[in-house]
């Protein structure tokens, strides 16, 4: 594949919770590190997300009493999935995995820093209206095709991908660089949503 200056990579919450022993493991985490780093080295363009809560942030059950972790309740926004306690500001838990390569990322989007509202997309907030500032930084960068790749792919991955998709972008999903959690078939309501909205899916192989 030949990548151009008018392509970027997002690179979604590779953070050591959502890795093996974090918080909120997504199962073989981390092995998406390697490939993601060895992409990278082909991309001028290259952006992080960062989850990034405040300890008291509504999308903890630890906050809700009564509640556990995967459970929901609904908000002003719309249903809410409770999750364990992660990715806290300043915490290790939040850092990135210490061997993703991050030097060159030209910008870093933290997301649901705000205690009352979530935000699985790199673009927008869980009330499908906050903007992050993405959407303006891919814009006025002109970049114009958003390879997708890191955690989870039926949450973070999924919904930064249509939000970008919806916004009038090329997305390719580097499927085999994504790993999912999978609540009730979320990875196969993920794959569908890809399809309908005519995201592409490709293999990391399509790089070497
Ligand atoms: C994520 C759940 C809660 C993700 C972040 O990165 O996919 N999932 N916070
Ligand atoms: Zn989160």
């Amino acid at each position: 594949m030949k990548i151009s200056d008018r392509d970027v990579l997002l690179v979604i919450d590779v953070q050591n919770d959502f890795c093996t022993g974090g918080a909120l493991a997504v199962p073989d985490g981390e092995k998406v590190v390697p490939g993601i780093n060895r992409i990278a080295q082909k991309f001028g363009n290259v952006v992080l997300t960062q989850d990034w809560h405040p300890g008291d942030h509504v999308s903890f059950a630890a906050n809700h009493a009564g509640k556990q972790p995967f459970q929901t309740i609904e908000l002003d926004y719309g249903t809410q999935v409770l999750w364990p306690t992660h990715c806290v500001q300043g915490t290790v838990g939040a850092e990135f995995h210490r061997d993703l390569e991050v030097t060159r990322a030209s910008l870093v989007v933290r997301k649901g820093f705000r205690r009352g509202i979530d935000s699985y997309s790199a673009l927008f907030e869980n009330d499908k209206k906050t903007p992050t500032g993405l959407l303006g930084y891919l814009r006025e960068r002109e970049l114009n095709t958003v390879f997708v790749a890191g955690l989870a792919l039926d949450f973070c991955v999924r919904f930064s991908a249509e939000d970008a998709r919806k916004a009038g972008f090329e997305v390719v999903v580097i499927e085999d660089a994504c790993r999912g959690i999978d609540l009730e078939g979320s990875v196969a309501a993920a794959h569908r949503s890809f399809a309908e909205l005519g995201i592409s899916v490709i293999s990391f192989e399509a790089f070497l």
